[in-house]
């Protein structure tokens, strides 16, 4: 039957985020100077914390990390969004939350593509933050119809991969030789290129209004701008950076250190300044350059419930009210003390989180509950007093809008800063992509509730096997 012959969504992501990481090594050298440093520090903390390998191997977690990764694009008009969704659905990938960056003086907003479900998070948890430029928050009226002709005529996807897609729509999937000419094929509209789609003179104009503009509108295509491993120390790896000869942002975002991490933690370098040339005329360039692609990692916790966001909302809003981290770092050691002090207030064990109602955990049996027979339903809660079940953090598989907004602005320089009025458009947002996003707290209760049912299950299925 021809559906056998399907290359599964799953592994054609795996095949992408692999082939995306050789070409961003290729690209940017610091990218692969950081890999090897996170898989250092990674192979340490597991060595040295037992007790973590353990349970990442019991909830089958550990093979994911090495190879786990996310990067971001920002797109310049809704065709492409909405075509990059059909792009990301083939790989199984699927747009959760919308993140509002005006507020931090970015004009875009944005939506992470990515796995959702245990089993394909598993597999290969790859997420693409995306952004979409809005060109309606830009005051000069020429210079936003100007940039919009440009956008208009160019074309980010290969024709190939426009073929596989709807192959892939039209066929529910795709055989193994069509799934490795679709990475290929898709991998061409990350690729960086050297020349710009613009003048000199334009690309001055564009990035006088704004960087950003400048680096959506000028190129051919959504250049893949950073790539992030993840790390399972983010402060020893910001701590390690110099001395690779990488120079990290001054500090990192998110929450502070703690014993029990929660959402995620980030930390980036400085965008690299790059030659390109602009066209000059018929068939002519000159030379310039243009900073756009950076190096990212993060360090991932557990998933908050509504109710623990809003906690790490309070708090977070709270440290930046003493102290606001300063662009140049001046600041850095006041504002870690502040974050540290404010997050005093949030549990820092499993359990008391998990009593608080704070995170999402995922409940497997113990030894014990493998070797239990019950007759009828007990709650979760007494199964944990009596030792038959256990439970560990999920992770945050999302990003967090502070935090983005802090890399974004770490990368656009201290002289960018720019302000725009808060102007949330969700809806706008949905239309041009052409489907709502995803709820992100929907699915982290879903696993939580699939490994609640399935603990009561295999314990009366114990007993009924008897
Ligand atoms: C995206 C910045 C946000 C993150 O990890 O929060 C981001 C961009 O610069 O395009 O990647
Ligand atoms: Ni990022």
């Amino acid at each position: 039957m021809k559906e056998n012959s399907f290359v599964s969504a799953d592994e054609i992501r795996s095949a992408f985020s692999a082939a995306m990481s050789v070409m961003y090594r290729e690209e940017v050298p610091a990218y692969g100077t950081l890999m090897k440093l996170v898989a250092k520090v990674n192979t340490e903390t597991l060595a040295a914390d037992t007790m973590l390998r353990d349970r990442l191997e019991a909830t089958d977690s550990l093979d994911r990390i090495s190879e786990e990764r996310h990067g971001a694009i920002r797109l310049g008009t809704p065709a492409e969004l909405s075509m990059m969704r059909r792009v990301f659905a083939v790989m199984g990938m699927y747009p959760v939350g919308y993140y509002d960056l005006s507020t931090a003086g970015v004009p875009v907003h944005s939506t992470a593509f990515r796995p959702v479900g245990d089993a394909a998070l598993k597999r290969n948890p790859f997420r693409v933050f995306t952004s979409l430029l809005r060109l309606e928050l830009i005051a000069d009226e020429a210079l936003r119809a100007e940039a919009e002709a440009i956008l208009r005529e160019r074309r980010i996807f290969t024709a190939g991969a426009i073929e596989l897609t709807e192959k892939a729509e039209r066929d529910g999937g795709l055989d193994k030789a069509d799934a490795e000419r679709f990475v290929a094929e898709v991998l061409e509209t990350f690729r960086w290129h050297d020349k710009a789609n613009v003048s000199g003179d334009m690309y001055k104009r564009l990035h006088d209004a704004h960087r950003l503009i400048a680096d959506v509108v000028s190129f051919k295509g959504p250049h893949i701008n950073h790539l992030t491993p993840r790390t399972l120390d983010i402060d020893k790896v910001q701590a390690l950076m110099p001395e690779c000869g990488i120079a990290p942002k001054a500090v990192v975002e998110g929450p502070p250190t703690r014993k029990c991490a929660i959402l995620l933690r980030q930390t980036s370098f400085k965008a690299l300044e790059e030659p390109v040339s602009f066209r000059d005329g018929e068939g002519a360039w000159k030379t310039g350059s243009h900073t756009a692609r950076f190096g990212e990692i993060e360090q991932r916790g557990i998933a908050l419930t509504p109710k623990g966001r809003s906690l790490y909302d309070r708090l977070l809003d709270g440290s930046r009210k003493i102290v606001r981290p300063a662009a140049d770092g001046s600041n850095a050691k006041q504002y870690e003390a502040a974050l540290a002090q404010a997050f005093g207030a949030f549990p820092d064990s499993w359990a008391e989180i998990r009593e608080a109602g704070l995170g999402y955990f995922s409940y497997s049996l113990t030894n014990k509950g493998r070797q239990t027979k019950l007759a009828g339903r007990r709650d979760i809660d007494t199964l944990i007093a009596d030792g038959l079940v256990a439970f560990d953090p999920i992770v945050y598989e999302d990003f967090l809008p502070v935090s983005a907004a802090g890399i974004f602005q770490s990368n656009l320089g201290d002289g960018a800063q720019q302000e725009f009025v808060a102007s949330p458009n969700q809806k706008r947002f949905e239309a041009d992509l052409g489907v709502a996003v995803l709820n992100e707290f929907d699915h982290y209760a879903g696993i939580e509730q699939a490994s609640i049912e399935s603990c009561l299950q295999a314990l009366s299925a114990a007993m009924a096997a008897e």
